[in-house]
């Protein structure tokens, strides 16, 4: 199992069930975290940009006040990956400041 290869309905359900917040969207996962202000999303959204341009992989990230909504989804392979599941991750450790 690479981490580029699409992940079974069942081991993203295992994922979803094991990290709540996140939710299966289609071919994505998503979750929205919520900030006491504008500005501190826009440090959260810093961080996670950041992380994607390091791993070179790229959520959605959608800001609003006192909110991001973050969506991960492998472009390459038409679906979820192991790649998407690390980085959501990691995405949870960021939010956590
Ligand atoms: N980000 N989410 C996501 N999915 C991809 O397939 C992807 C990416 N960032 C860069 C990237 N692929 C490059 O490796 C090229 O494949 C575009």
């Amino acid at each position: 199992m690479g981490k580029r290869d699409r992940l079974s309905d069942d081991e993203i359900a295992g994922f979803v069930a094991a990290h709540p917040g996140w939710v299966r969207a289609g071919e994505q996962i998503e979750r929205s975290y919520s900030f006491p202000d504008y500005g501190t999303g826009v440090g959260f959204v810093i961080k996670v940009a950041l992380l994607a341009e390091r791993r070179d992989h790229h959520p959605e990230i959608a800001l609003s006040w006192g909110k991001v909504r973050v969506a991960w989804s492998t472009h390459d392979a038409g679906g979820l990956t192991a790649l998407d599941l690390e980085l959501a991750e990691l995405t949870d450790r960021l939010s956590a400041g």
